[in-house]
């Protein structure tokens, strides 16, 4: 780690966290899953990101909430007959390291990589860097370069879950267009003109917002680029009851505004994409 001085050391459970606190804002990551867990901008104090309180932090489970990241596939789409590859890739689950970090009069950059680029499901030649900008916003790129000699099929998201104060009073802005309702065999709908979250919400909006808003007391916008898609899930109170790193009200105060690949990127040799998303 380079001498930054705005990064200090914590820990949570088994997971190592980095803390960072500038003029701008504060931020929390964890090195497992290269986990971005809070950002906290100074002009209110109020965390954009929400994060369950039943996460667990054993240093081998996901963690619920924050940035989670998705990749070198999403959900099951890793294209291949196997159903014992994990959920929305592997890199989620393993320990990464901070390559390098600077303070600049804009904030706070950090670089990290995960341990390894390979798993089961994927034995590609891939560089990946999760790039943050801890500063007015919150700036977070995943940065993908395939070293191999094939063309690789990419799917990836910043599976970012954001705080509000009561998910019924949620109003969206941005979205138009297509989206599959993952609820309902992936069936196609449109957009609706006002955006409301009544029951369990998983979507795929096949036109890639460039800002989408999320209005409920805070506004916070989500600005995306590098992406084809952007998925909306909130998963409700039944499946709340089902997950082990959620309260059975945990649904309420959360939304997932994802900016991602899911319609399978053609990545040539040599050639890199970068899937960004910025927290305004
Ligand atoms: O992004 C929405 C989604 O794909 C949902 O279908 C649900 O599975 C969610 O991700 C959470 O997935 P996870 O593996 O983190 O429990």
């Amino acid at each position: 780690m380079n001498s930054t001085t705005s990064i200090s050391k914590s820990k949570r459970g088994q997971n190592d966290l980095l803390e960072i606190e500038n003029d701008f804002a504060k931020a929390t990551i964890s090195l497992f899953g290269g986990h971005i867990l809070s950002y906290i901008p100074k002009t209110d104090d109020i965390d954009r990101l929400w994060l369950s309180e039943a996460a667990i932090f054993d240093g081998k489970t996901a963690i619920r909430g924050g940035i989670p990241i998705c990749w070198p596939w999403f959900g099951n789409a890793h294209n291949q007959d196997r159903d014992d590859l994990p959920s929305h890739g592997f890199v989620r689950n393993q320990i990464w390291t901070l390559d390098s970090s600077e303070d600049s009069s804009t904030g706070t950059q950090l670089v990290l990589s995960p341990q390894s680029t390979v798993g089961p499901g994927w034995q590609f030649k891939t560089r990946l860097q999760l790039k943050v900008m801890v500063g007015k916003t919150l700036v977070v790129e995943l940065i993908t370069r395939n070293l191999d000699k094939q063309t690789i099929d990419l799917n990836c998201a910043l599976h970012s879950y954001f705080r509000v104060d009561d998910i019924e009073q949620v109003t969206l802005t941005g979205l138009s267009g297509q989206y599959l309702d993952k609820t309902k065999d992936y069936e196609a709908f449109e957009t609706p003109d006002v955006y409301r979250i009544k029951d369990e919400t998983d979507r795929v909006h096949l036109h890639p917002a460039i800002l989408v808003e999320i209005d409920n007391g805070l506004h916070i916008g989500v600005r995306s680029s590098g992406h084809d898609s952007i998925v909306v899930w909130n998963p409700w109170e039944q499946n709340c009851l089902r997950m082990k790193d959620m309260n059975q009200d945990s649904y309420q105060t959360m939304i997932c505004v994802e900016s991602a690949i899911t319609q399978t990127l053609k990545l040539e040799s040599n050639q890199e994409v970068i899937l960004k998303q910025q927290i305004i």
